[in-house]
This record gives C-alpha cells, sequence and structure tokens, in this order.
C-alpha cells in the first residue's frame, strides 16, 4: 500500500470513529483496506443521520461485485440482488411503498455493463430513487477483468491485447436518459461524498451519484494517484440547471469534472401515477363517453 492509500485507510479509520452515525453501522465491511467503496458506505452513514432518517424507513437494494455488499454493512432493509438487477427490484420496492427511503448500490459492471438495459428506464421514469454507482473501471469481486467504463488500452484477463472498446461514461448517460439529479465525486473526496449523497436522496426523482471508487486490489492503471491527476471540481459559478452544458462538461476528460451537473425539479413517476388515479377517482361525465 503507498503513502496516499494509506492516508486514505487512517482517515477512513479516523473518520469511523469520530461519526456519531455508528447507528447506522452493522457488520464491518470486509472489503480491501483501502478500497475506494469505502467512503460512501460512510457518506450514506452520515446522510442518513444528518436528515434522521430511521433504519424501519430506509432500503438499500444492490447488485452484486464488491459494491453490492454495502446491504451487509448497514442497519435497515437490504436486499443484495441479483447481478445487474438492484435497478428494476428497487423501483418495485418504491413502487409498493413510496414512503420508504429507496437506495440504489452497485458497480460499474453491474450498472452500466449487465444491467445497463435497466439504467434508462428507472432515469426516465423519474423514479424517486437514489442511485451510487461505485465505478473502478473493472470488475473487482471477480478478480479484475476489464468492465465497461475500463480505459482503452487496459490489459486484463479478459483483454490481454488491451480494452480495444470505448469506455462509457455513467453520468453522460445518466444525463442523456434524463435523470433529474446527475453528480460525480471521487472518493478520496469525503465531505463533497457526503454533500452529494445526502443531496441525492433529498432529491425528489431519480438521482445519480456517480462515485469514482479506486479498486486498489486490481486496477494497476486507475488508481488514487492517476484519478486525482485527471479530476477537478466543476467551475465555481458553474449552475447545474442546463442539461446540454452539463452534458457538454460530463463529457470532459481533461480535466475529469466532479460536482453537481444537474438538478431539475419535476414530477416523479409517483406523482404521474398518483394524476392517474385522481382520474379514476373522478365521477365520469357522460358525455365524456365516446361509444
Ligand atoms: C449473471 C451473473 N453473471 C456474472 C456474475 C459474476 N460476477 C459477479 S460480480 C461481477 C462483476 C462485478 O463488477 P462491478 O459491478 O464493477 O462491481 P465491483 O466488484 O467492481 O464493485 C461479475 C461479472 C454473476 N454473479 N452473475
Ligand atoms: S477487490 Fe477491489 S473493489 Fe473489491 S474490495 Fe478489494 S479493492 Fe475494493
Ligand atoms: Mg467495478
Amino acid at each position: 500500500m503507498n503513502l496516499l492509500q494509506k492516508r486514505h485507510v487512517l482517515q477512513s479509520f479516523e473518520r469511523a470513529k469520530a461519526t456519531k452515525a455508528r447507528k447506522h453501522r452493522d457488520t464491518l465491511p470486509t472489503w480491501c483496506p483501502g478500497c475506494g467503496h469505502f467512503t460512501p458506505l460512510q457518506a450514506l452513514y452520515e446522510a442518513m443521520e444528518q436528515q434522521h432518517i430511521d433504519s424501519k424507513d430506509f432500503v438499500l437494494v444492490s447488485g452484486i461485485g464488491c459494491s453490492g455488499r454495502f446491504p451487509f454493512f448497514i442497519k435497515g432493509f437490504g436486499l443484495h440482488a441479483l447481478h445487474g438487477r438492484a435497478v428494476p427490484i428497487a423501483t418495485g420496492v418504491k413502487l409498493a411503498n413510496p414512503e420508504l427511503e429507496v437506495v440504489i448500490v452497485g458497480g460499474d459492471g453491474d450498472g452500466v455493463g449487465i444491467g445497463g438495459g435497466h439504467f434508462p428506464h428507472a432515469a426516465r421514469s423519474n423514479f424517486d430513487l437514489t442511485y451510487l454507482l461505485l465505478d473502478n473501471a473493472i470488475y473487482g469481486l471477480t478478480k479484475g477483468q476489464t468492465s465497461p467504463t475500463s480505459p482503452m488500452g487496459m490489459v486484463s484477463a479478459t483483454s490481454p491485447y488491451g480494452n480495444i472498446s470505448k469506455p462509457l461514461n455513467a453520468s453522460t448517460m445518466a444525463l442523456t436518459y434524463g435523470a433529474t439529479f446527475v453528480a460525480r465525486v471521487f472518493s478520496q473526496d469525503r465531505d463533497e461524498c457526503t454533500r452529494l449523497i445526502g443531496e441525492a436522496m433529498k432529491h425528489k426523482g431519480f438521482s445519480l451519484v456517480h462515485v469514482l471508487s479506486p479498486c486498489i486490489e486490481f486496477h494497476k492503471t486507475v488508481t488514487y494517484e492517476s484519478v486525482q491527476s485527471e479530476v477537478a471540481k466543476l467551475p465555481s459559478d458553474y449552475e447545474p440547471t442546463d442539461r446540454v452544458q452539463a452534458l457538454v462538461l460530463s463529457e470532459s476528460q481533461d480535466p475529469i469534472y466532479t460536482g453537481l451537473f444537474l438538478k431539475e425539479e419535476g414530477p416523479t413517476y409517483h406523482d404521474r401515477v398518483n394524476e392517474i388515479v385522481k382520474k379514476f377517482e373522478e365521477p365520469v361525465r357522460e358525455e365524456a363517453i365516446v361509444v
């Protein structure tokens, strides 16, 4: 472990000890020390604490992967679902009981690989869900295969001559799919992680928090150092209200911007369902019946 990774582990430990969010913690995480996934977990504890979310009102639905292990580490209802199927299961949970705070957690492989067909529909329908997509640009759990967000040229057991496909950009995908809250954060940026996850949970509608979360065990090129040298905060005068401008900035590779790209208010899926229900409750006017 290099110095930066050691500092990250120590900070995680100190922060975990200091946090008042202990009541949300369950089994201690089993990730490799220094894994990027620790920070979003801690950030979620803190966001829950800040918003006084009771465990009984909270459901975490995860996919399969190292990221998918979240439900074991957090008190509340949890579903460690099928690979790539966290999003549709979460929409079902939210439909069954809209009062619940439902958070989805999954990796890059889970969310934009095998589960990539579900993400657009939850986003365009504006389900009131928060999606933490932990992007380490690799399949961590299965020991380091090339994923849909891996950089071109990456050598792994599944791309021994180097990856020849362009990586997908989860933030850009969410913006294109119509998500109403889209943010990107580097998992080393602890306070920003807590802030953005908290904002995403408060937002009414589909929220993506795209966490750049290095896999220290298997990724040889996407590391804390490489990500740190590539990221920059969105310009301080940037207003997250214009989807086209958000797309331009989320596509930038030099630098890779972090922060809140877009926040749009509007009816959620459930609001629209309620509108239909109201129509059914109104008495049918005779002149409205067309024979
Ligand atoms: C249907 C199915 N296909 C493949 C697998 C094997 N598998 C488990 S986790 C995983 C990839 C996980 O990568 P990612 O979603 O990026 O999560 P990470 O471990 O990197 O956090 C794969 C391919 C599986 N469990 N189920
Ligand atoms: S293999 Fe990678 S993603 Fe999985 S716990 Fe270890 S560092 Fe994290
Ligand atoms: Mg991954």
